[in-house]
């Protein structure tokens, strides 16, 4: 018999990286190891020398980056004898919040903006059993609201500004260097609360640190041009944008983002809703790679500056895809045509054979 040693999670993995104790009660799913994939087509299509890679966090257990922060803040949310957890989410919060909830065995209280979570995860959310308060305001009022109540009432705070979820979450930084062996140059991020892109330079700092890598990427976070207080130098009190997980104007990780992009001589851009939505479909078609929009940030906006030559030919650049494509099925089957472009036949050996002819 051959066996291979069980990969059990991300904690397990880096236990030594990460504030656990060896009685830690970990708390996981499986989270983390996701594939780095180079990609084939797009490159040529953009008739740029790249070299792109892509960090394919929809294929953690709930299908976002965030189990990897999760993990982390449950484990230590049940060490510290907790009994709930709590969050407001544009989605993708919820659903891991609840599913990890479920795995301690404790509560998972979750505030989302009325209307603006994509379908996928208003389903996990529901399935996994937390308790559920839609609220009538957006993403920014939900957090405000979070974080008084957590003044008064016994629940841990799961959001990003628990900073725990950043200790699990500079793991993909990790990842990315054992793989590439090598810092890329570039890392391109989707950028909402900003405690992803604060928590990949957290991880690309502690292996340059220890002299595991000699250099660190130029971090470059894309938002989406109806929310980009980072492009306004402001918070934004209405913000919008197809990319609803990143629908977000009041950043929670505003400061330690600035010190993110002048650390690493990074910048800050946004994209329009248009070029996300195309950059989201030519991942999928040409690669064979369905994220969900506010992921297709990050390749939308490496695209332009790669265009534009600001990231130069040659480079190495790593595009993070934080969620899977199946969370926001509207949104797909929207701008593929909708169901109305399916081709409709007739069960008989006459019609699909004509139907394979015409699209041959
Ligand atoms: C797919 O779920 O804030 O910049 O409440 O779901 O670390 O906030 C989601 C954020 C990017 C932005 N891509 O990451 C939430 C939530 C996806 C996301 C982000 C989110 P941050």
């Amino acid at each position: 018999m051959l066996f291979r040693q069980r990969y059990i999670g991300l904690i397990d993995r880096y236990k030594d990286r990460l504030p656990v104790h060896d009685d830690t009660r970990i708390i996981s799913l499986g989270e983390g190891n996701t594939p780095l994939i180079r990609l084939n087509n797009i490159p040529a299509l953009l008739q740029k020398d790249v070299d792109i890679y892509i960090k394919y966090e929809g294929l953690n257990p709930t299908g976002s980056f965030k189990d990897r922060g999760m993990t982390m803040a449950v484990t230590k949310a049940v060490e510290e004898g907790s009994k709930a957890i709590i969050c407001a989410s544009t989605g993708n919060t919820s659903a891991s919040a609840a599913a990890y909830a479920s795995r301690a065995g404790i509560t998972a209280f979750v505030l989302i903006p009325e209307g603006k979570i994509a379908l996928g995860k208003l389903a996990q959310a529901m399935m996994h059993g937390a308790v559920v308060l839609q609220i009538r305001g957006n993403f920014d009022a939900g957090m405000q609201l979070v974080k008084e109540v957590a003044e008064h009432t016994p629940v841990t705070i799961v959001n990003s500004i628990n900073p725990y979820r950043l200790q699990g979450q500079k793991t993909a930084a990790f990842e990315i260097l054992e793989e590439l062996g090598a810092s890329p140059d570039y890392h391109c991020i989707p950028v909402g609360n900003a405690g992803n892109i604060t928590a990949h330079w957290m991880g690309y700092s502690e292996y340059h640190k220890n002299g595991i890598v000699n250099t660190r990427p130029v971090m470059v976070g894309y938002q989406a041009a109806g929310s980009a207080p980072f492009l306004r130098g402001a918070m934004v009190e209405n913000p919008e944008t197809v990319a609803t997980a990143i629908r977000i104007g009041h950043p929670q990780s505003w400061d330690k983002a600035w010190n993110v992009q002048k650390d690493s001589s990074g910048w800050f851009d946004e994209c329009t809703d248009k070029v996300i939505l195309d950059a989201q479909k030519m991942l999928a078609e040409k690669e064979g790679i369905f994220c969900e929009p506010a992921s297709a940030t990050s390749l939308a906006g490496a695209m332009q500056d790669i265009k534009t030559g600001k990231i130069p030919e040659g480079s190495k650049i790593v595009c993070t895809l934080t969620g899977h494509g199946l969370k926001d099925p509207d949104t797909a089957i929207k701008q593929s045509g909708g169901e109305g472009s399916l081709i409709t036949i007739d069960a008989t050996l006459d019609s699909v054979r004509s139907a394979i002819m015409d699209h041959y």
